[in-house]
């Protein structure tokens, strides 16, 4: 297991990375470059934040932020352009050293959330948090407007001011798509990018959706264990593999994690790992927790057994984390809680390893 930390760069990133170094058994980033979707990545670009990374004692084998681009969802001619870019970028950043891409197949919305900031009773820390019944009265429009005014003017991963002033078009593109639709686009996607991972050494990692369920009636395709089923089987390749966020697939509590990590990490398809916990609040409604099993509902000690016993050398980070001791800072990545997590999840990593000896 790598621990690793997801940084914004230094333009955006108000935490350096000395003190990301500075977290106990931290190893790396999962970095991000902040491009739209569908340009061709520029490698002195790259390279320039490679070796920042690599100045601070950490290593940046994965990625997060090579987005794909809306035309290549929903099947329009452009895509075959848009291809050729992400393929341009893959190649480029196996040169780089880059071992693992994170990236979703998710229409339009990135991620959802109906306040970036619930103050949590309890003990006064804050965090994101959902209820689908306060999205009643809000239109995708409206809440991608919330969202932006309650981000502090940091841009949220997926909600970049370029791609919301398409929404309107963008949302228009989806009517009447089935996920059976959406599922020929990804296949035709991962079989022109998956060969070409093969070669290079480097893994896709597919997101899952968050929350795990549709949404404005928009087809979402990654939010169960028969989903990723479908997903590796379109093109079945140790180089399609996916991000396995416990957060996102433990919004929904139908969703087992430690039995999801068991099957898709003996099946050698797990590239990195996303790992946070949740508390349920009711039906389509929670909130994030810190990571200790015992704030949310999620048993962080199975799920750790789970990585350890069926893909021990993935990559893994502490997803978002809380608000606390009054940091002001981009919404579920600030360091305070995060780096609390990282030293949790790397406790119970010691505790297994001693464990099985
Ligand atoms: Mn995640």
């Amino acid at each position: 297991m790598k621990m690793t930390f997801r940084w914004y760069g230094s333009k955006t990133d108000p935490i350096p990375l000395k003190f990301i170094k500075q977290i106990p058994g931290m190893t790396g980033l999962m970095g991000l470059l902040d491009k739209p979707a569908g340009v061709d990545w520029p490698e002195e670009e790259f390279a320039a934040l490679r070796k920042e990374v690599q100045e601070a004692g950490l290593e940046l084998e994965v990625i997060e932020s090579v987005n794909v681009h809306e035309d290549i969802k929903t099947g329009l001619p452009a895509r075959d352009e848009y291809i050729e870019n992400y393929i341009s970028t893959v190649r480029m950043l196996a040169r780089q050293g880059v071992k693992v891409i994170v990236y979703n197949f998710m229409p339009v919305f990135d991620w959802l959330r109906t306040d970036l900031a619930r103050v949590i009773p309890e003990d006064g820390s804050n965090s994101l948090y959902f209820d689908e019944k306060d999205l009643g009265a809000m239109g995708p429009l409206e809440i991608v407007r919330k969202t932006a005014e309650d981000s502090h003017g940091f841009t949220l991963p997926g909600w970049e001011p370029e791609r919301l002033a398409l929404l309107e078009t963008t949302l228009k593109q989806y009517e009447g798509m089935t996920g059976d639709d959406l599922r020929k686009n990804y296949k035709y996607f991962l079989d022109a990018v998956i060969p070409v991972c093969e070669e290079v050494g480097v893994r896709m990692a597919c997101h899952p959706d968050d929350p795990a369920w549709p949404i404005f009636g928009l087809p979402r395709i990654a939010h169960s264990q028969e989903d990723f089923d479908k997903i590796v089987a379109l093109h079945d390749s140790p180089a399609n593999t996916l991000c396995l966020c416990t957060g996102s697939l433990g919004s929904n509590p139908d969703n087992d994690i430690p039995s999801i990590i068991r099957h898709f990490g003996s099946m050698n398809r797990i590239g990195a790992m996303h790992v946070r916990n949740v508390k349920y609040l009711g039906y389509h409604h929670f909130r994030e927790a810190a990571h200790l099993s015992s704030t949310g509902d999620l048993d962080l000690y199975e799920i750790m057994k789970a990585v350890h016993e069926t893909c021990p050398d993935t990559y893994i980070r502490p997803d978002h984390g809380r608000m606390i001791w009054d940091e002001q800072g981009r919404p579920g990545y600030g360091l305070y809680d995060r780096a609390l997590g990282a030293a949790y999840l790397n406790g119970l990593w010691e505790a297994l390893e001693k464990g099985s000896c």
